[in-house]
């Protein structure tokens, strides 16, 4: 394997490190020794109503159960504002920042407290009660966060929906989660570009039409623009909300009850939600962010990531509230209005960890050092990314450019799935290489598997897989437990595959090679291909199309559609068709980089489709198309590559 940079932790000597690298290891040592006593003693970074004595219950065999601190009581509303109350009340919480159409505010934990009070009351109001689900979808405003603690408050169990899905994928989500209320907006910007929020949940809403329990709409004004309001459904969010007490007494809460579900993508079409447990998850939420991103005080976390993700949940919201910290959010784009929007913010807010991702940090390479060096940000001491992979020299321009070398760069890898971080270095305490997530937090045991399905010793190369549960894993997928256990555990027995393949180097670090299902990541969002082929090809004017994921300079991956058009079918279906329809489908984010109408498509013999060689094709590999043998059709080869390429 190749050597590659290596840089010490000494070269932070101002980095208020969490411990000696001694420490470290005594706790890998306790956690390898004693599982259930190490996470019993981390549960004490939360508050709970009644102590948890029980560790791990369950098993990765069979049916898969995973249970964790079985017997302990809590409220997450609790763990990330009441706890803080008495001892920094007046600290701020939550700082939003709104770019033109908006008003920013800073929120103490005061603040906080009431308008999540007030909202878990005027949810209650409506028939909101323990264990309904409530969907939220919604920019990054403050009332995100506030919408996800009071459902917390009350126990029922929120659903993030991300603005960028399509009504289409909206619907979809609102039948699967038998959500009964949902909280939105009135419009949203991105830029200068509005999002109609509101149109596209009343379009969503009537597309579900009697398969959706939903029966109140609560809408954030983000602006001025009036939307259309149905009486006895749709409620002003202000208006209705600030009317009610500023008090509620939080629901006592099961550790193994349901905190959230949120829809990712896999290797299938139908969109699955996965389902995280309040105790395992509120524990996992404070330990893996204390560990990477330790709130000094006066220290303010922005991270970037939208709510709608995972990293928006534990990044943004638990991980740092349950931890007493301030987190930023923000509705701004990198480089609008002008490039170095997000430096003018980290200046002005005294923003000193930064957390992005890897899209991020090539959009501002992109723009140029001189935009970062017009910036002073003095106040940064940690950089972190998550999302997808990040070369070393994206890693090292974010280390040196950014950072100037004085901060650490966190490359942290996890899943919606595991909740929280599982590979990531504790800064200024381990030795960093860039494009390496280093290795796993204490008490997380990794394990590689070879193309035989052994578990790989020392330097070695697979799939990657988890060897034990760790409190923040996810549950089961919502209302089907089946999938849960075929998706994640049947590669290998006792073991839980990520669906990421990786490697080791002779000093344990982890260097993750990419997925190695059908998932692609663009610009971080996770995209089944088959969801957009399912999706299309519902269409009676598409015969069969395949997608397939190609590198992208900024955005990582992007999407590529090849589809075989009905021939009896004349009207108008054109590459700019499919393409609003992918959008119309499933999201903005899923745009095709490019369409390509064609008669048929590569296959096997046995009548399957051989991705490899259209992503191949669509990536302009012209050298090395691999072994064309398996192929029942030779011929589809030149004609593929006139279509792409415009050449025999
Ligand atoms: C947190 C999050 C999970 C997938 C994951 C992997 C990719 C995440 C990464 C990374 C390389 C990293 N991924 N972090 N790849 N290096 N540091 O992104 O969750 O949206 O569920 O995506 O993202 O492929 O399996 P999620």
């Amino acid at each position: 394997m190749t050597d590659h940079t290596l840089i010490p932790a000494r070269n932070y000597p101002d980095y208020p490190a969490l411990m000696t690298p001694e420490q470290l290891q005594a706790m890998r040592e306790q956690a390898q020794r004693d599982p259930d006593g190490f996470w019993l003693q981390q549960a004490r970074r939360i508050h709970w109503c009644s102590r948890p004595t029980q560790g791990f219950t369950g098993s990765f065999e069979n049916d898969v159960s995973i249970s964790w601190f079985a017997d302990g009581t809590l409220n997450a509303s609790v763990c990330c504002i009441d706890r803080h109350l008495t001892d920094r009340g007046d600290q701020v919480a939550l700082i939003s920042q709104r770019e033109a159409h908006g008003r920013s505010e800073k929120l103490t934990y005061t603040d906080l407290h009431e308008r999540v009070c007030r909202l878990a009351n005027a949810l209650t109001h409506l028939g909101v009660e323990k264990g309904h689900r409530v969907a939220i979808c919604l920019p990054m405003v403050a009332e995100a966060v506030v919408s996800m603690l009071a459902c917390a408050r009350i126990g029922a169990v929120h659903v993030v929906l991300f603005g960028g899905f399509s009504a289409e994928g909206i619907a979809e989500r609102l039948v699967d989660s038998g959500a009964v209320a949902v909280i939105t907006a009135n419009m949203a910007w991105r830029g200068n570009k509005p999002v109609a929020y509101k149109q596209s949940m009343d379009e969503a809403l009537r597309k579900a039409g009697g398969n959706s329990g939903v029966h109140s709409v609560l809408v954030v004004r983000t602006s001025e623009e009036a939307v259309p309001m149905l009486p006895g459904r749709d409620y002003d969010f202000h208006d209705f909300v600030d009317n009610f007490e500023a008090d509620f007494v939080p629901a006592v809460m099961r550790a193994e009850d349901p905190l959230f579900m949120l829809y990712t993508s896999g290797s299938t079409g139908k969109p699955k939600a996965v389902v995280h447990a309040t105790g395992g998850y509120m524990v996992w939420a404070a330990y893996t962010m204390g560990m990477v991103y330790t709130h000094q005080p006066g220290d303010v976390l922005w991270c970037t990531a939208d709510v709608a993700w995972i990293t928006g949940h534990t990044s943004v919201v638990y991980g740092p509230l349950a931890n007493g910290g301030t987190t930023m959010i923000s509705d701004s784009l990198p480089t609008y209005p002008q490039p170095g929007r997000w430096f003018d913010l980290i200046d002005e807010y005294r923003v000193s960890m930064l957390f992005t991702a890897p899209t991020a940090v090539r959009a501002m390479m992109a723009e140029g050092d001189a935009v970062v060096n017009r910036h002073n940000l003095g106040s940064l001491r940690l950089l972190g990314v998550a999302g997808e992979p990040i070369s070393p020299d994206a890693w090292l321009w974010y280390h040196d450019v950014v950072g100037k070398k004085r901060c650490p760069v966190a490359d942290t890898w996890w899943q919606t799935e595991t909740a929280g971080i599982v590979l990531g270095p504790i800064p200024g305490v381990q030795s960093l290489k860039p494009g390496s997530a280093t290795m796993p937090l204490p008490g997380v045991e990794m394990a590689i598997l070879d193309q035989r399905g052994r578990v790989e010793q020392g330097a070695a190369e697979g799939a990657l897989c988890i060897a034990r549960s760790w409190p923040g894993q996810a549950r089961t997928i919502w209302g089907d437990h089946a999938r849960f256990c075929q998706t994640y555990f049947s590669m290998a027995p006792g073991l839980y595959f990520t669906g990421d393949g990786a490697k080791r180097d002779e000093d344990g670090y982890y260097w993750i090679t990419g997925r190695m299902d059908d998932v692609i990541n663009i610009a971080g969002h996770r995209l089944g291909t088959a969801e957009v082929e399912d999706a299309l090809g519902a269409d009676h004017r598409i015969v069969e199309c395949a997608a397939v994921g190609v590198e992208h300079p900024v955005k990582g991956q992007a999407l590529v559609v090849f589809a075989i058009p009905r021939k009896d079918v004349t009207a108008g279906l054109d590459e700019a068709g499919i393409s609003r329809l992918v959008v119309q489908l499933i999201g903005r984010y899923a745009a095709p980089e490019a369409v390509y109408l064609v008669p048929d498509l590569p296959r096997t013999r046995s009548g399957k489709i051989v991705r490899r060689l259209l992503r191949k094709i669509a990536s302009g590999d012209t050298n090395e198309l691999g072994d064309l043998s398996a192929l029942s059709d030779q011929s589809i080869v030149p004609m593929l590559r006139e279509r792409v390429w415009g050449q025999m």
